[in-house]
């Protein structure tokens, strides 16, 4: 099974390389990102709690993530394998998605870190908030997007180095030559 982690900065083009691995190589998806708003959408019990984290730039608990993240998991029929988008975003959820994995025999394949610089983040970020106007990609918070970014999420990468699973991917570009980047370090593991 090809179990493949995407990560990156708010903006880095996580969902947008998903899309495209997902086509080409026949993976289930799984974005933490899109599952908490249909949550809010539907005004759930989780949706009503994550929108008040996701509207200030924060993220949403581990153990309500990693409750939530369970579930979705036996919902898909992972035969192919997984593309987890937007998590694990703590060492916690990273820590859970090894011990969840292994319990169904099997476990990350490779981590693909992609490296954007912050200033075509925030332009990216702004760009989207005029266009889809989802509620948080306004300037105030994706600085504290970023900020939280850079405390609770990037230590992930050393975690993932000494795991021997990491693969940093120059995410500035287009989508296109992004992409031949990515298919390069999933072809290399496979
Ligand atoms: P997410 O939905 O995961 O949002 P994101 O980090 O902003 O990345 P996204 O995938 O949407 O954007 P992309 O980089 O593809 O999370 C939203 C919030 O939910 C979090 O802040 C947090 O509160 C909560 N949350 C989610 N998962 C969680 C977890 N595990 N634990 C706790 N909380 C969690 O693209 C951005 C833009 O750039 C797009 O408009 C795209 O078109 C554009 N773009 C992409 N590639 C480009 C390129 N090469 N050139 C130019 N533009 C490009």
């Amino acid at each position: 099974m090809l179990n493949v982690v995407i990560f990156g900065a708010p903006g880095s083009g996580k969902g947008t390389q998903s899309e495209l691995i997902i086509k080409a190589y026949g993976l289930d998806h799984i974005s933490t990102g899109d599952v908490l708003r249909a949550e809010i959408k539907g005004q759930t019990e989780l949706g009503n709690i994550a929108e008040g984290y996701i509207s200030k730039g924060q993220l949403v608990p581990d153990e309500l993530i990693i409750d939530m993240l369970a579930k979705v998991l036996d919902s898909k029929k992972t035969s192919e394998g997984v593309i987890f988008d937007g998590f694990p975003r703590t060492i916690p959820q990273a820590k859970a998605l090894k011990v969840m994995l292994n319990e169904r025999g099997t476990d990350v394949s490779v981590m693909l870190n992609l490296e954007v610089a912050e200033e075509e983040l925030i332009q990216r970020l702004l760009k989207r908030g005029e266009i889809s106007g989802r509620s948080d990609d306004n300037l105030e918070t994706i600085k504290s997007r970023l900020a939280v970014y850079h405390s609770q999420t990037a230590p992930l990468a050393t975690y993932y180095m000494e795991e021997g699973k990491h693969s940093a991917i120059k995410g500035m570009g287009t989508v296109e030559d992004i992409f031949t980047r990515v298919q390069e370090a999933i072809n290399a593991i496979k």
